[in-house]
């Protein structure tokens, strides 16, 4: 089994940090991909972490996910609520996903109540700031470990 697991970023996360922080937190995504690769090394297990604003890019990776890595944990940010693309490319790989958000959708504008991605993941979690990445991480490790 591969010690890699993908982390991926949807539209916009490359400004976290910067804007919004009372919805997002303060932390930039490099802090955040910082913690999660000190988390996972800790745990034997190395990171692909990317962003991309471009969906089919997300798409690419995903796919290379399934070629390279045991596990995916996405934050599809806004794609999440509109994306059958990026729900077909998850649904094509055979490693389990896990949906992670900043925030909690379900508590925010109604158009954020749809995710397609949870539909093609194992587990969602939302609304726990940076620490989503890491009980993402942990939920992931937790799979690989119940299944190896
Ligand atoms: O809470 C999350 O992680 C989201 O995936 C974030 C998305 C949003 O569309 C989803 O409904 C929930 C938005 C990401 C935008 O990121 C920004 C970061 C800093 C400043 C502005 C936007």
């Amino acid at each position: 089994m591969s010690k890699t697991i993908y982390i991926l970023n949807g539209p916009n996360l490359n400004l976290l940090g910067t804007r919004e922080p009372e919805i997002y937190g303060s932390q930039t995504l490099t802090d955040i991909e910082d913690m999660c690769r000190e988390a996972a090394k800790a745990d034997g297990y190395d990171i692909g972490f990317f962003q991309s604003n471009i969906e089919g890019e997300l798409v690419s990776l995903i796919q290379e996910a399934g070629q390279k890595s045991s596990a995916l944990i996405i934050n599809p940010a806004a794609y999440t609520h509109t994306s059958v693309a990026i729900y077909d490319a998850i649904k094509a790989i055979s490693i389990p996903c896990i949906e992670i958000h900043l925030s909690q959708p379900a508590a925010r504008e109604s158009f954020r109540r749809r995710s397609f991605v949870a539909e093609a993941s194992v587990g969602t979690i939302s609304g726990f700031g940076a620490k989503s990445y890491l009980l993402g991480l942990q939920a992931a490790i937790h799979l690989l470990e119940a299944d190896a």
